[in-house]
């Protein structure tokens, strides 16, 4: 493998309003590679365990519900420095507060539903990419 990974959903609201294949090429223009690649959805209590790090903060349960609420596009993506690089790619958790050009900025509804995730840190993203993937799933 070459550069290191990391995981992203587009979330139900991108989905929703049709946003998976504009995300998809500005993943791709960037230069990511996709490892591993599908449309899934959440049970509530995968989102509950997805989503544990954050079970103390106010927005929980509306996280859980929303996250659970309709179909998702789960991805593994590769680059050199991705966790990093995927979070300037996706900008600011709030779209309000996200820079131009970047995928929350231009397809984010609100804070809440901001139409993808990233994860924070390489120990994170391969936690994630498994919670999601098969060994046979990822290339
Ligand atoms: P990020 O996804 O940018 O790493 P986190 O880890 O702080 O942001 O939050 C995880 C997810 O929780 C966000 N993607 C967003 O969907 C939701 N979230 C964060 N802050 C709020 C908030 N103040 N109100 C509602 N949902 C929030």
């Amino acid at each position: 493998m070459s550069g290191t990974i990391t995981f992203t959903m587009i979330k139900p609201d991108a989905v929703a309003d049709g946003h998976v294949g504009a995300i998809l090429g500005k993943i791709a223009e960037a230069g990511f590679k996709i490892k591993a690649l599908k449309l899934t959805q959440l049970t509530l209590a995968d989102a509950q365990k997805f989503y544990e790090v954050h079970a103390e903060r106010p927005f929980y349960g509306e996280l859980v519900d929303f996250m659970s609420s309709g179909p998702i596009v789960a991805a593994v993506l590769e680059k050199d420095n991705a966790v990093d690089g995927f979070r300037t790619l996706i900008g600011a958790t709030n779209p309000a507060e996200a820079a131009e050009g970047t995928i929350r900025k231009m397809f984010a509804r609100s804070i809440g539903e901001n139409a993808v995730h990233g994860s924070d840190s390489a120990e994170n993203a391969l936690i994630e990419a498994q919670f999601h993937f098969s060994g046979r799933e990822i290339f």
